[in-house]
């Protein structure tokens, strides 16, 4: 069925985030998929046209382009969703529903691939950068791990957009950066219930087929670079 909403999905990229978010939603789309290209596995020179930003996700509806994640699904929640997936201002969860929200593009995200690009340069892990982004990485999932034993999903009782965008940090970006979640139980046993949901098992056979998802506890072994 054609969509005036465009989904252009970078595979193997964070834009899987937004082809889960519409699956959840169940709202129409079309989806252009694209494949990296070495030797920096960065998007095709047709996908860098679509946006001056040339990083995954962009999304087109009507005559509009739009990059950056955290846009794309404030973009999609407000227009599309009609409350759905977000909690509102009066919910008594709402502040963790933003913090998780903005959390996974602000800092989980930054942070693991900063170790991954210091990892691949053959940076000491004492370098000042390596050894503060890994602690607070290291915080991060910490905290992340003590929410999840308390509630079911990062927002709390109910499942939301701060699932959506947390997720690929935790799964599909370990195959570039093979990080152990060995330490953090909780979250191998929400990762264990996010891959049960139809919606998500939908988004990665239609945006990344053959792909597995990453949700073992220890860090992959096949890995990307
Ligand atoms: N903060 C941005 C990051 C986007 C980003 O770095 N995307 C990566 C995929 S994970 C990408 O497009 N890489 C290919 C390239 O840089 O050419 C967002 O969330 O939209």
């Amino acid at each position: 069925m054609s969509s005036a909403l465009t989904i252009h999905h970078l595979r193997r990229s964070v834009s899987e985030r937004v082809v889960w978010l519409c699956e959840e939603l169940d709202i129409p789309y079309n989806l252009k998929s694209y494949d990296r290209e070495l030797p920096d596995l960065a998007a095709p020179e047709e996908y860098r046209k679509l946006h001056w930003a040339g990083t995954a996700p962009i999304i087109e509806d009507g005559g509009m382009v739009l990059a950056e994640t955290s846009a794309v699904f404030e973009y999609i929640l407000t227009k599309y969703a009609n409350g759905r997936l977000s909690l509102p201002p009066t919910h008594p969860q709402y502040g963790d529903y933003l913090f998780w929200l903005h959390r996974a593009n602000g800092t989980t995200q930054p942070g693991l691939i900063t170790l991954m690009f210091s990892r691949l340069s053959g940076n000491s892990k004492e370098d000042i950068g390596t050894r503060v982004t890994q602690r607070r990485v290291d915080e991060n999932f910490e905290a992340m791990d003590a929410r999840l034993a308390k509630f079911p999903y990062l927002a709390g009782d109910e499942f939301t957009a701060a699932d959506c965008m947390s997720v690929f940090s935790l799964t599909t970006l370990r195959l570039f950066n093979p990080y152990s979640l060995e330490p953090y139980p909780n979250i191998v046993k929400y990762l264990e219930r996010i891959s049960q949901r139809a919606a998500y098992k939908r988004a990665l056979a239609k945006g990344d087929p053959g792909l597995e998802p990453v949700i073992s506890a220890h860090a992959p072994e096949n890995t990307v670079w």
